[in-house]
């Protein structure tokens, strides 16, 4: 079985970089090393990946905490609060880069998890849209599809999470989070593709009977099983499982949950998948509150208040 030892090295960006008495996350930083199993060949980019998303832990700022209600203990990007209509507009198109979000928004969640993976933390500015409440100015002056996510860059704003994703992996600094192989490039655009049917066919079975969601789960696993280097869905860690991840998070708990149905049961190239991203520093800085996340669902579709 290969292995990826990766060092505490310096080549991180320094909003990454700690202190090496200080350990955010339980599972991965106190150590020094981390093994990262069932991985193959690896390429430059993903070794770098690796270290951005699977080694290091945060610096020491006021806005780290570790969220005690998590099912796993991960360490939660703290927000600064939600501008609402009576907010004044940050200062547009001042050169800041900033990803407009929601903070329990599947399509944000995408964005979010790049930027993090890439190390973009210092460079990318996180603005909290209270949806509820929006501001007038975010439609009119920000982003007239007046939807979350959006992003602000080089006087412009872009939408749509499949596209910001593209984007920021292409225009930003950072370790590539896209294949380069002709094939997986290929087969990460069949499963961009996928997402759409794959929401769909679970949301309609989250209202109704649970194995009717087993196909888009069955897909998945079989996606799992196309390239095998590594135990990601074009082996790899890209954006590919990047685009997915949010929706698993949340379909995964509210199956178990409110339907009692296993996700990962018959399935262990998913078990795995979920397992590795579990240990993804990128992505757990941006998790939801379980509790909270299965409640949302249950009054969504479960018919609960
Ligand atoms: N296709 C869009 C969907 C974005 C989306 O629907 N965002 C929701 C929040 S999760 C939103 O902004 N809803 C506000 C509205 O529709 O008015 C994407 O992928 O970015």
């Amino acid at each position: 079985m290969a292995s990826l030892k990766t060092s505490n090295s310096t080549n991180a960006p320094s909003s990454l970089r700690s202190s090496p008495s200080l350990s955010f996350s339980p599972s991965l930083s106190s150590k020094k090393t981390v093994t990262l199993p069932r991985i193959g060949t690896l390429s430059h980019s993903f070794q770098v990946q690796a270290k951005l998303c699977f080694r290091y832990p945060l610096k020491k700022t006021r806005a780290t905490r570790i969220s005690a209600t998590m099912a796993t203990k991960v360490v939660k990007e703290v927000l600064p609060p939600a501008l609402d209509s009576t907010s004044e507009p940050p200062p547009l198109f001042d050169g800041t880069a900033r990803l407009y979000i929601s903070e329990t928004c599947p399509y944000v969640q995408r964005v979010w998890i790049t930027r993090n993976c890439k190390g973009l933390q210092d460079k990318i500015k996180l603005v909290p849209i209270n949806l509820k409440n929006r501001p007038e100015w975010y439609k009119e002056k920000v982003y007239p599809a007046n939807k979350v996510p959006a992003l602000e860059h080089n006087n412009e704003v872009r939408g749509e999470s499949l596209d910001l994703i593209k984007y920021i992996d292409s225009n930003f600094e950072g370790p590539s989070l896209s294949p380069d192989d002709p094939a997986k490039k290929e087969f990460s655009e069949e499963l961009f593709s996928y997402t759409g049917t794959f929401y769909k066919t679970v949301i309609a079975a989250l209202k109704g009977d649970a194995n009717d969601a087993g196909a888009a789960f069955d897909y998945f696993e079989t996606a799992l099983s196309k390239f095998n280097d590594g135990p990601f869905l074009v082996g790899q860690f890209s954006l590919a499982d990047i685009a997915y991840a949010p929706f698993i998070e949340r379909f995964q708990a509210f199956l178990s949950d409110a339907k009692q149905y296993d996700i990962t049961a018959g399935r262990p190239k998913l078990a795995a998948w979920i397992e590795e991203m579990n240990k993804n520093e990128g992505f757990n800085r941006t998790r939801c509150n379980p509790k909270e996340l299965v409640e949302s669902y249950k009054r969504k579709f479960a018919g609960q208040p």
